[in-house]
């Protein structure tokens, strides 16, 4: 290993002789909540007591042996990973992660069935989000809540209603509010012949669910392009979602990266959303070619993403969670190396002398605008997350790897 002691001493006067507190960026990069996904631990699988198969049209391809197969074993999972993964962290929970001895169907889940994790969560200072299951169950294979089938959808009301109880509870428990974002599959391998009379029993459906108080809750709306199987409708479009949430004060909308058209970008879609809604969730993932849930890669839209945040000084108007799941890696390798990116992208944002370039496109000064915005990319900014993450005690560079690989060969093989 090198000094990193040294590294970051450099890069504090290289950055300084910009006007770039380093200190300030770490500080502030270290506080951001990012909220970790559970289910990249298992495949979205989750501990309902009956064996069906991950539908809704997303998939999680890979067989990676190791697994986690219950409730101790991914909390296991996610502390271990969490020794890696610098910065203010919250956990992400669907509502199939909920834990009984008997099966209790999606319109009977209640607190109790998650007061582990509650547990869990306070004991460690996290706090929780969660997550209405709208696939993966018998009664969601012609849709859920904008199902023409009444008492199915009232099924799926009712589901969602109970979520949002146990976000209350959640948040009681914490003290923290908890984000929860409803997405519904709901759609069709071909074009209806009347598509807007699912979006009318969606929007119904909506309705209901939030009429009832939840506090401690924050209600956030996620739309999709298209998903497996359901290729030319979705009822929960981007237009949808976005009308919807700017029909009220109190929902916000969703930005998935995977679910747009591969050429759209949601870096640039922030300032536009932020310029009408107070808040916005996002869910970093990345989509090869479709919403392929990749796990979260250093790459240019995540860059893009941190450096839209810091540049609009959104950070705290932006609620920063994960989704992806990759099953054919090291599944803990998975998060932390998403994780990894996730913050480490929102460090290189915050390394920018951001305000010195607005105020030089302010004053019309061009030429300079994009000098120093490509300055700054080839900067050392590596020193400074290594230190970061020394001071965190987090594992400089690859050190992690190795004790993955261990717990591997120790814990998650031998499942
Ligand atoms: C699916 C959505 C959704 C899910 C999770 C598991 O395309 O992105 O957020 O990934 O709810
Ligand atoms: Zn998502």
């Amino acid at each position: 290993m090198y000094d990193v002691q040294k590294g970051y001493e450099l890069a504090r006067e290289l950055y300084g002789s910009y006007g770039v507190d380093v200190d300030r960026a770490i500080a502030v990069c270290d506080a951001v909540p990012v909220s970790m996904h559970c289910w990249q631990g298992d495949d979205v699988g989750g501990f309902e007591q009956a064996d069906g198969a991950l539908t809704g049209g997303i998939q999680a391809t890979g067989n990676y042996p190791g697994k986690a197969k219950t409730p101790e074993q991914l909390r296991a999972d996610i502390d271990f990973a969490n020794r890696f993964i610098p910065g203010v962290k919250k956990i992400n929970l669907h509502a199939s992660y909920l834990e009984s001895d008997s099966f209790v169907d999606r319109s009977e889940i209640a607190p109790e069935h998650f007061e582990k994790w509650a547990d869990w969560a306070v004991e460690r200072g996290y706090g929780l989000d969660f997550n209405p299951t709208f696939f993966s169950h018998p009664k969601s294979e012609n849709g859920t809540l904008s199902n023409a089938d009444e008492a199915i959808r009232e099924f799926w009301i009712e589901h969602d209603r109970r979520c949002r109880r146990i976000g209350s509870y959640f948040a009681e428990r914490t003290g923290k509010e908890c984000v929860i974002n409803h997405w519904t599959p709901d759609g069709s391998k071909e074009v209806p012949a009347d598509t807007i009379a699912p979006r009318l029993r969606l929007k119904d459906s909506y309705d209901r669910i939030f009429a009832e108080p939840a506090p401690g809750v924050v209600d956030a709306l996620e739309s999709k392009v298209f998903g497996i199987g359901l290729e030319s409708y979705t009822a929960g479009s981007h237009e949808f979602c976005l009308c919807y949430s700017m029909s009220r004060s109190d929902v916000i909308p969703t930005l998935d990266t995977g679910h747009f058209h591969p050429t759209e970008m949601v870096s640039a879609k922030l300032s536009a959303l932020l310029a009408f809604k107070q808040k916005l969730l996002l869910h970093v993932s990345r989509p090869v070619r479709w919403d392929s849930d990749h796990v979260v890669a250093f790459d240019d839209e995540t860059r893009a993403i941190m450096s839209e945040l810091v540049r609009l000084n959104a950070l705290d108007r932006v609620y920063i969670a994960t989704d992806y799941f990759d099953a054919s890696i090291n599944r803990i390798a998975a998060w932390v190396i998403g994780m990894r990116n996730t913050r480490k992208a929102l460090l290189e944002a915050l390394l920018e002398p951001a305000e010195t370039i607005q105020t030089m496109e302010r004053s019309g000064d061009s030429t300079s605008r994009l000098a120093w915005t490509q300055e700054f990319r080839a900067k050392p900014f590596g020193l400074v997350w290594d230190y970061y993450c020394a001071k965190n005690n987090c594992g400089v560079g690859l050190e992690w790897l190795d004790e993955v690989k261990k717990y591997e060969s120790e814990v998650t093989l031998k499942r």
